[in-house]
Parts: structure tokens; sequence; C-alpha cells
């Protein structure tokens, strides 16, 4: 049951314009889809969009700085989120302490805007964790782990998001299992984030079913950012992306990926829905990637640079600092965040250098949640193939 209809065609017909409230420019200039939302920007101001300028900007100091540390050796690898941070950040503040968020592997904004300390972030790809942070501590913001698996994500958070459903059910004295009629109102929601190219995944079309189904307190978010690695958006579907989630049944629209403003009002809308019982929702979000997919990719072998270059002229951050300064913000409050946010990438840099390696034993520890026997074999194996080596020396004479 999706009580709020978005007016687009199911079959056939015009799309309507993506939902932005700041025009390329950055004037305030919202599209006329964009009016259904308007109401979710009332009491944001400008204290708001300075700090979403901030998360924006420390975002990409931070992720400037880890390409830095792999091109010097200092990371195996790393996954830019330059171009992507407006949508991000809309969506990161969008939600609230409560909800779940299940992201991709180039999340950095949400992650930072939820509590996660970017030197976790940075751990995951120096390879000296084999997770990143810990989810059960409320620090981490209920920020779920990078997920690299294309899609695995999207199960996880709807199977989260139905143990949310299910939960707010017992609460209210319901103790069957099945979830029913729309309408529970859980009070919390769950967001989950991936790209164009996984949303053609069979794991990320299998939810979108168990979502509608059940209508869980959910909402997907889809970064198209045009490129799966080297593969164009327009290979993965026929269709634009969000009316693949209308014909599931779920409530979904197309917004400006790079317009902090439509991504927070279509945020807030969507959570709000799905905290109140009323299903799951899908945002396309377009926008684009502008770095390379990861440190081992060259981009150059399959973009033309004309695509690039109009793309940078969108630039999310160069947006917002156009709309502040149009709001009467001036120079030294630009020239304080950058240095913060150069102060914050040095601190990474300083701190994950002096990081040591984890023990070899720790690849066992989190397999499952109980002592497990073969996981013991396997440990005691290794310890025996280990102590080998010192064998080795001492009968070689090698002084260790
Ligand atoms: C199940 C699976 N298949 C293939 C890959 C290899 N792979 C890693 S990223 C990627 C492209 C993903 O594109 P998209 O979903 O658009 O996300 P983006 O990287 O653009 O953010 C592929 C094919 C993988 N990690 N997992
Ligand atoms: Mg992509």
């Amino acid at each position: 049951m999706n009580t709020h209809t978005i007016d687009a065609p199911l079959h056939g017909g015009a799309d309507p314009e993506p939902i932005r409230f700041l025009d390329e420019a950055g004037n305030y200039a919202p599209s006329d889809s964009a009016a259904a939302f308007a109401d979710e920007l009332e009491g944001v101001g400008v204290e708001e969009f300075k700090l979403w300028y901030r998360d924006m900007v420390t975002t990409r100091a931070f992720d400037t700085e880890c390409t830095h540390l792999q091109r010097q050796g200092q990371l195996a690898l790393w996954v830019p989120s330059v171009g992507q941070e407006g949508c991000q950040v809309g969506l990161g503040r969008a939600s609230e302490p409560q909800d779940h968020i299940f992201p991709a592997y180039r999340e950095h904004a949400v992650a930072g805007i939820r509590g996660v300390d970017f030197v976790n972030v940075a751990k995951l790809f120096r390879g000296l964790t084999h997770g990143g942070w810990d989810v059960t501590d409320p620090a981490n913001g209920n920020f779920h782990l990078y997920t690299l698996v294309l899609g695995a994500q999207a199960q996880h958070a709807t199977g989260y998001a139905l143990g949310q459903l299910l939960d707010a059910k017992r609460e209210a004295g319901d103790t069957s299992l099945d979830p029913g009629e729309a309408g529970t109102a859980t009070g919390n929601a769950t967001m989950v984030f991936y790209g164009d190219g996984t949303s053609s995944q069979g794991d990320a079309n299998e939810s979108m079913v168990f979502a509608a189904s059940y209508q869980t307190p959910e909402v997907f978010v889809v970064q198209n950012n045009r490129w799966a690695i080297s593969v164009p958006v327009a290979r993965q579907s026929r269709t634009p992306l969000y009316r693949r989630a209308l014909g599931f049944g779920i409530r979904a629209v197309q917004i400006d990926g790079n317009d902090p403003l439509a991504a927070y009002a279509v945020g807030r809308r969507f959570l709000g829905l799905a905290r109140t019982g009323q299903g799951p929702g899908y945002i396309e979000a377009l926008t684009y990637r502008i770095g390379a997919h990861t440190t081992s990719d060259d981009p150059t072998r399959y973009r033309e640079d004309g695509e690039l270059e109009s793309w940078q002229q969108r630039d999310p951050i160069e947006r917002l600092e156009a709309y502040l300064r149009s709001l009467g913000v001036t120079d030294d409050f630009f020239e304080e965040v950058r240095v913060a946010a150069d102060v914050e990438a040095k601190r990474v840099r300083d701190v994950i250098l002096t990081l040591p390696s984890p023990t070899a034993d720790s690849m066992f520890a989190n397999v499952y949640s109980e002592p497990h026997p073969r996981i013991e074999e396997q440990r005691a194996w290794l310890e025996r193939y280990e102590a080998s080596f010192e064998e080795a020396d001492v009968q070689g004479g090698v002084a260790k």
C-alpha cells in the first residue's frame, strides 16, 4: 500500500525532470518535480548548508589524501568518491540516529556523518582490519561495513529492515512472524546504497521483491554515477533506473545527485514514510564518478574527455559554495573549512602510518559468533605452520 504516489508514468511517457532545488550554477531554482518535497526544507537554512558544505569538503580532502597514500604504496587500494559527495551528504544528513545504513564501498561522506572515524575507513584499505569498524559501537552510528560483493548489502539491508518491522510488531503485542499488512510504524528505517551497475545484480532485484511484498521500512539509494567500471549505464538498463523500482511497486524518484538539497528533501520524505509504516522507497541519484573506479583503474581508456569536463562543471561542492555565497557567506568561512579539512586529512595520514598490522590469527576471530571446531583446527594448523619456520631457522643456524 503506497499511500504516497509519485506522479510518474509506469509505462512509456515522459519522465519528470529530476528533482532539484539548486541549478547547476548554484541558484535556487527548484524544478517542478521538486515542489512536492519543498516542505522538507522548511526550517533548514544557512547553518545547515554550511555544515553540509563542510561535510563535502572534509570528505574530499580525506579522499584525495587516500589516493596519495595509495600512490605512495601506503594503501593497497583506494575507492574515490569525488563528485558524488552531494547526494551522499544530503542523504546522510537526512537520516536519524536510530536508522541503519548499509553502504557499498564509496560512501565515505555518509560514514563520516554517521560518526565513523575516517582512520577506520583508511585502515580497511591498508589491510589492517577484516571489517573496518565495530558496528555495535553506538559511536559508529549504525553504519554497517563496506560491502565489495555487489548487491549483497541490499539483501542485508532488506533482512535488517524486515527485522525492524517484526520488532515493532512484537512490541505492539503481535508476536506472529508474518509481517502482515503495511502500517506498523517502526520509528526507525534502513537505508542501503549501491550503484547503477549493481542495480542489475540478482541480489538487488530480489531485495526489492521482498521489500515490496513485506513493505519494509527501507530506502534504496542508487547512485547512478554513469559507469560500472568501464560499462556505461546505458548498457545496464533500457529504462531510467528508478522505473525499475516502480515495476516492483516501490515509490521511486530520480534526483539531481549533485544537489544536496534535493537529496536531503527526498531522503527526509522517504525515510519518514518508511519509519511510519508506509513502506519502502527508491531514490535514483544522477551523479558522476569524477575519478577512477579505483586506483587500479584508468578511466581515460573508456571515457571521453568532454564527458568528464561537463560533469566537472556540475561539481556539488562548487554548486553549494555558489549558493552559500548568494546567501552572504564570505571567504573567511570557505578558507576556514579548507584548512580544517586539510588538518583532518593529515591527521588520518599520521595515524594510519603508525598503526600495527593485525596478528595472523585475527582472521579466525569473527568467522562464527561462537567457537567452532573447524575454525579451531585451522587456527592450530596455522600456529604449527608458523612454528615450523622457527624450527627451520634454528636448524639452519639463523639467528632470529
Ligand atoms: C558480485 C560482484 N561482481 C563483480 C564485482 C566486480 N566489480 C567491482 S565494482 C564493479 C562495478 C560496480 O558498478 P556500480 O554498481 O555502478 O558502482 P560504482 O563502482 O560505480 O559506484 C564490479 C563489476 C564485484 N565486486 N562483485
Ligand atoms: Mg556506477
